[in-house]
C-alpha cells in the first residue's frame, strides 16, 4: 500500500521538535508532495537553500485483512537521514540517504483503523557522514573562500532533503523472507548456473525451493524437492543470457516451507550474465563490450531528487535515441525501480556510493565504518539486477590536493574499502573514478579493476584549448595504462553550454564549443585499445548549489534540465550509431 501523495509538513531549524513532542503530530498548514524535495516545491516559504530538519506527519488506514501478519512500513529514501514515528513511538532511524529502510511495525499499530505515521528529515551532512558535509570555517581555515558554495557542499549537487522515493506499509507472514541473493556462473555457448540464497525472518527451521519461468511461464530448471536448507543452485540448459542487446529477463520464484508447511513465497526478474575484466577488456557473457553513455543525477524541476517514473520512461527513450548504452548513478545509489527498469530496457549501469569528494583529513574511523556499510547496503539492495555491472564506491577523493592523501593514509582507507566490497561481490569489476588534482599517484588505481578518469580539460584546465586538451587526455590515458596495465574508462568529461549560445569559432559556452570538446574526447578515447568506455557528463543539466561558476544549474547537459537535445546530443546520436569499432 503507497503512502505517497500529501503529508503535512513543518521544518524545524532550532530542533525542538522532539523536546515538543511533535512525533505526536503537529500543528501546520503546509503540505509537501510525497515523493519529492522541499527544495523547489516549498520554495516560496524560503526553502530554496534550506539545510536542516524538516518534519513530515500522515494519517494511514490499515486494512483489517493486514492483522495476523507482520506489517511494516518502508521508506524509498530520505536525505540525507531520518527518525520514524508511528503512533506516538519511536520505530528506528534511517541513517543513510539514497537507500530503503524497513520498519516493522505490527507492535505499534492497529488494523481497521487510521495510524499516524511521523518522520522527521534532516539533509545536514557532517565530516562521517555520507556523503561527507563541510562547514563555511572549513573553507576559510583551508584559504580555499572562492570555493565555497551555498549551500556548503563538498560535492556539485543539490543537497535536496525530503522523502524522495515512495512510503509503503506491507505485510510479511510471521516468518517470511526477507532477502534473496542471486549469483551466477555461466559456461558458453548457453549454459547458466543460478544460485539462490535465501535470509529467513522468523524463528522456524525453513527450507527454500525455487524455479525459474521463461517469459512465456514455462518452468525452465528447478530445485529438488527433496533438498534442505536455504541455498539452492539451479543449471539453465539453452540459457538465454542477458546483454544490452537482449535484456532477457526469467522469473525466479522462490518458495519457503517449513517442514510440509507452506511459509511465504517471493517473485524476482532475474538476467543470467556474468560480467568479468580479461586483459584491457571489459566482457559480457565473453563479448567485449563498450560503454558508451553519460554520468546523471535524480534532479529535474520542481520534484528535485524525488522519484518521478515519467521522467525516467523519457530519459532512458533519450539515452537511447543518442545510441548510448549505459550510465553511471553519479553520485548515489539511484532508486531501485529505475534499476528495474534499466534490467528491462538493457541498460547497463555503474551504481555509486556517495563517497563524493572524500577529504581523507577528516576522515575518522566512524566515517570508514558507514562508508562500509553504505557499501554493503547498497550491494544487498542492487545485487540482483543484471543491468549492474560495475560498483563505483566514490567519486574523486582528495579533490583538494592534500599531500598527506599520498603518504599511507589514501592507501589504507581505499584497501580496506575496496577489500571490503570484493569480500561482499567478487562477481562485479570495482573502481572509483579519479580526479585532476589528484593525479595519476591516486592510490584508487592500485586497487580498482577499471581505471575510471573524470578529466576536464579544455574546460578548468586550458579553457578553450581543444589541442592542448586532447593532448593531454591522450598522455594522462597512456601513462594509466603504461603504469597499472588495466582497462581505463573515461567517467567524466564535457563543457556547459547555455542553449541557443552560439559561435562560428571556438567559444566556452556555447552549444558549438560543447559539441566540439565531446566529440574530440570520443575520438580520442576511442583510438585507445584499452579503452573500454566514455561517459559524458552530463545527461542534462542539473540544479547546485550557488557559485559564481554556475548560472543556476551545471550546465554541462546534453539535454536540457527539461529534457531538450542541445547540439552535442545530435552529435552523440550520429557518433554513437557508428557500431564499426565493436564489431
Ligand atoms: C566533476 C564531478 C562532478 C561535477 C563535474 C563538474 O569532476 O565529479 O560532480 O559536476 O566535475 O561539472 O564540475
Amino acid at each position: 500500500m503507497e503512502i505517497n501523495s500529501l503529508w503535512k509538513f513543518r521544518v524545524d531549524p532550532e530542533k525542538h521538535g522532539e523536546s515538543l513532542k511533535w512525533f505526536t503530530d503537529f500543528d501546520s498548514d503546509i503540505e509537501i508532495a510525497v515523493p519529492g524535495s522541499w527544495n523547489e516545491q516549498l520554495e516560496e516559504i524560503g526553502l530554496l537553500h534550506y539545510i536542516g530538519l524538516a518534519w513530515y506527519s500522515r494519517r494511514m488506514f490499515l486494512p483489517a485483512h493486514f492483522s495476523g501478519q507482520r506489517i511494516w512500513l518502508r521508506i524509498g529514501s530520505a536525505d540525507f537521514s531520518s527518525k520514524v514515528w508511528v503512533n506516538g513511538s519511536f520505530v528506528g532511524t534511517g541513517e543513510f540517504g539514497f537507500l530503503p529502510y524497513d520498519f516493522e511495525i505490527t507492535n505499534f499499530v492497529k488494523t481497521g483503523c487510521e495510524n499516524l505515521i511521523v518522520v522527521a528529515v534532516s539533509n545536514e551532512l557532517n565530516d562521517d557522514s555520507l556523503p561527507q558535509g563541510i562547514k563555511s570555517e572549513d573553507y576559510t581555515n583551508d584559504n580555499r573562500i572562492r570555493e565555497e558554495t551555498n549551500p556548503p557542499a563538498r560535492f556539485d549537487f543539490c543537497p535536496f532533503g525530503g522523502i524522495h522515493r515512495p512510503v509503503m506499509a506491507y505485510t510479511t507472514p510471521r516468518t517470511y523472507i526477507k532477502n534473496l541473493s542471486v549469483d551466477m556462473k555461466i559456461t558458453l555457448p548457453s549454459t547458466g548456473g543460478i544460485g539462490v540464497t535465501a535470509e529467513v525472518g522468523g524463528d522456524e527451521l525453513c527450507s527454500l525451493s525455487v524455479r525459474l519461468l521463461d517469459k512465456e511461464g514455462n518452468v525452465v530448471a528447478e530445485s529438488d524437492p527433496g533438498d534442505s536448507g536455504l541455498r539452492r543452485e539451479l543449471i539453465v540448459n539453452d540459457c538465454r543470457f542477458w546483454s544490452q542487446d537482449d535484456p532477457y529477463l526469467y522469473t525466479l520464484v522462490a518458495n519457503l516451507k517449513s517442514g510440509t508447511e507452506f511459509k511465504d513465497e517471493h517473485s524476482l526478474e532475474i538476467g543470467v550474465r556474468e560480467v568479468k575484466i580479461e586483459g584491457d577488456s571489459l566482457l559480457l557473457n565473453g563479448k567485449k563490450i563498450f560503454l558508451r553513455g553519460y554520468g546523471k543525477h535524480e534532479d529535474f524541476s520542481v520534484i528535485g531528487r524525488g522519484l518521478f517514473l515519467p521522467l525516467t520512461v523519457k530519459d532512458f527513450e533519450l539515452m537511447k535515441w543518442t545510441n548510448s548504452n549505459s550510465f553511471r548513478t553519479s553520485h548515489y545509489p539511484y532508486a531501485e525501480e529505475i534499476l528495474s527498469y534499466a534490467d528491462k530496457k538493457g541498460i547497463l549501469v555503474i551504481s555509486e556510493a556517495p563517497a563524493v569528494s572524500l577529504d581523507l583529513r577528516y576522515v575518522s574511523s566512524k566515517a570508514l565504518d558507514n562508508h562500509k556499510r553504505f557499501i554493503q547496503s547498497m550491494v544487498e539492495r542492487d545485487r540482483n539486477h543484471p543491468s549492474v555491472i560495475i560498483w563505483s564506491l566514490g567519486n574523486e577523493p582528495n579533490i583538494v590536493g592534500d599531500q598527506g592523501y599520498y603518504d599511507g593514509s589514501g592507501k589504507d582507507y581505499w584497501k580496506e574499502i575496496f577489500e571490503f566490497t570484493k569480500s561482499l561481490d567478487k562477481s562485479r569489476p570495482v573502481t572509483v573514478p579519479n580526479c585532476t588534482r589528484a593525479g595519476l599517484d591516486d592510490p584508487v588505481f592500485q586497487f580498482s579493476d577499471i581505471l575510471s578518469i573524470n578529466r576536464y580539460y579544455g574546460w578548468y584546465e586550458y579553457p578553450g584549448n581543444l589541442n592542448l586538451a586532447i593532448a593531454k587526455l591522450t598522455r594522462d590515458m597512456e601513462e594509466l595504462h603504461k603504469r597499472y596495465g588495466k582497462p581505463v574508462l573515461v567517467t567524466e568529461f564535457g563543457a556547459d553550454s547555455l542553449p541557443g549560445v552560439h559561435s562560428t569559432s571556438l567559444q566556452m559556452f556555447t552549444e558549438e564549443y560543447q559539441m566540439r570538446l565531446i566529440e574530440g574526447y570520443i575520438q580520442c578515447i576511442e583510438s585507445k585499445p584499452y579503452s573500454v568506455g566514455e561517459m559524458v557528463w552530463n545527461f542534462a543539466d542539473f540544479r547546485t548549489p550557488q557559485h559564481f561558476r554556475r548560472v543556476v544549474l551545471n550546465l554541462k547537459g546534453v539535454f536540457t534540465r527539461s529534457r531538450e537535445p542541445k547540439l552535442s546530443a545530435f552529435k552523440l546520436k550520429e557518433l554513437w550509431a557508428d557500431k564499426r569499432r565493436f564489431s
